[in-house]
């Protein structure tokens, strides 16, 4: 018997950690397989699909059931229960994968297509998603569960899906080629496996990675543990970060962009088409993060809060381990978890760090126009162009708030009008919304500030009681003093 180091009580142990010799034939009933009546043309398949979902009893071969540990004898543990065994996650924006229950595993199904997916108010493209959405719709199971996920493929092209982080069977493991037959336009696969862990992971295309991932075919799996672990969590959100490059006039995400990302979303939605995070102050929040960006790292830093990493995707952080933080950095194919008390109540921002990824179209590809003086030239400019303006010479603030005209089908500089003053940020950005009084989990609004603790214009009597002269030379001394 091969060994494995634990690290915690909650390592999870391999169903496939047996002798053998390195090039092993996949057990039966571990590898996905066409949903059961060979080929299913498309027209037929959700009647099928429907009717193995309900077709009661399976029949395990001598050889099925030395693959399956309940049927060892050792059954699993009956599924877990929203309610029961688990606090359902808050999918900002997003959506949740429904599933139902026969002869005690959780059956899914997942259906691979085009989905026309608007990013904010004012741009929607073409991409690729499950179900109607993009991202996929949020997996939820629990630790124990048996869960068996048919696949649907609408795709004009083949597809596979990998479920990243979680510990299966080689041959459910998604890779195209690799693990598996890729799934054909119109075949529906069934992949099925026990959940040995908990943790947040996610889902994704594993066939022709660059265009599927970069087109949005991913989405997040959550595992509840069977027996909770730490303090109750309160509200427990699910976001996806991902990146895109929708050139302006297209309605089509550049899957082959390498550097030059435009689009940069929170569950597929850049501000200010985010949904807030709504808490009540005191409740114990966690939120859990995915990236699966064709290439950037995400470094995301929440306001008014100090948390802690409580989870990567390859399980709990051991609590010795969990430093305090105020940025958590999300590598691309990673997901975090962090926690904390929202104590403080407002209107906290939560947001991408990299200042390229609160922009959005048109952010990236603007001359630098910084310190520019136009003087004359837009009157000279203008008897050629027309209506032309020199802008940027101060930077981008004011360019969403002037509600320039701008292409259709985009959202070049936009943020949107705050409570006071307008938010000059897009892409990766969303709000933290703690209030001590709530009317269920909907948008409660802006915060109002309790009376002397806004920051306002200096008053002149502040000014004089302080001695501050706006006027005088800007005060400073030297960092090192000889
Ligand atoms: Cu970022």
């Amino acid at each position: 018997m091969s060994t494995r180091t634990t690290e915690s009580a909650h390592a999870p142990v391999r169903e496939e950690d047996v002798p053998g010799t390195s090039e092993r034939r996949a057990p039966p009933g571990s590898l996905p397989e066409a949903g059961g009546m060979g080929t299913l043309t498309r027209r037929s398949m959700l009647a099928t699909a429907g009717a193995t979902l309900t077709g009661g009893a399976m029949l395990l071969s001598g050889s099925e059931a030395r693959a399956r540990p309940e049927a060892q004898g050792t059954r699993g543990p009956r599924p877990g229960m929203p309610g029961r065994d688990y606090q359902p996650v808050v999918v900002p924006n997003g959506s949740k994968l429904p599933w139902k229950v026969v002869d005690g595993v959780k059956v899914f199904h997942l259906v691979a297509e085009e989905v026309e997916h608007e990013f904010a108010p004012g741009l929607k493209a073409f991409c690729w998603g499950y179900n109607g959405r993009v991202h996929g719709p949020t997996i939820e199971a629990v630790e124990g569960d048996r869960v068996r996920i048919y696949v649907t493929n609408r795709l004009p092209t083949p597809t596979t899906v990998h479920w990243h982080g979680i510990l299966l069977p080689n041959g459910m493991d998604g890779v195209g080629g690799l693990n598996q037959k890729s799934i054909a336009p119109g075949e529906t696969f069934q992949y099925e496996f026990s959940l040995r862990q908990s943790g947040t992971n996610m889902y994704h295309s594993h066939h022709d990675e660059m265009t599927q991932i970069g087109l949005g075919m991913t989405g997040m799996f959550v595992i509840h543990p069977r027996r909770p672990m730490g303090p109750r969590i309160d509200r427990d959100f699910v976001i996806l970060l991902h990146e895109w490059r929708i050139d302006v006039g297209t309605r089509r995400p550049n899957p082959n962009e390498m550097t030059d990302f435009n689009v940069l979303t929170m569950n597929a939605k850049a501000f200010p088409g985010t949904e807030p995070l709504v808490v009540r102050q005191g409740e114990r929040v966690r939120i859990r993060l995915g990236n699966l960006s064709p290439q950037n790292h995400h470094p995301i830093h929440l306001h008014g809060y100090h948390f802690r990493i409580t989870e990567t995707d390859g399980g709990p952080v051991p609590e010795s381990a969990r430093q305090p933080e105020t940025t958590v950095l999300v590598p691309v194919g990673s997901a975090r978890a962090i926690e904390f008390v929202a104590d403080a109540p407002g209107d906290w921002a939560l947001h991408c760090h990299m200042t390229h990824h609160l922009m959005n179209q048109m952010g990236h590809a603007f001359p630098n126009m910084i310190g520019v003086k136009p003087g004359g030239l837009d009157a000279k400019v203008r008897a050629l162009l027309p209506g032309y303006m020199t802008m940027g010479q101060t930077g981008m603030a004011g360019m969403g708030e002037m509600g320039m005209p701008v292409p259709p089908n985009s959202i070049p500089m936009v943020g949107r009008q705050g409570k006071h003053d307008f938010i000059t940020m897009g892409g990766m950005f969303t709000v933290l919304k703690v209030r001590a009084r709530l009317d269920g989990y909907k948008d409660p609004g802006w915060y109002d500030n309790p009376p002397g603790t806004l920051a306002e214009a200096a008053g002149a009597e502040s000014l004089r009681r302080d001695g501050i002269d706006v006027d005088a030379p800007a005060p400073v001394e030297p960092g090192s003093p000889a």
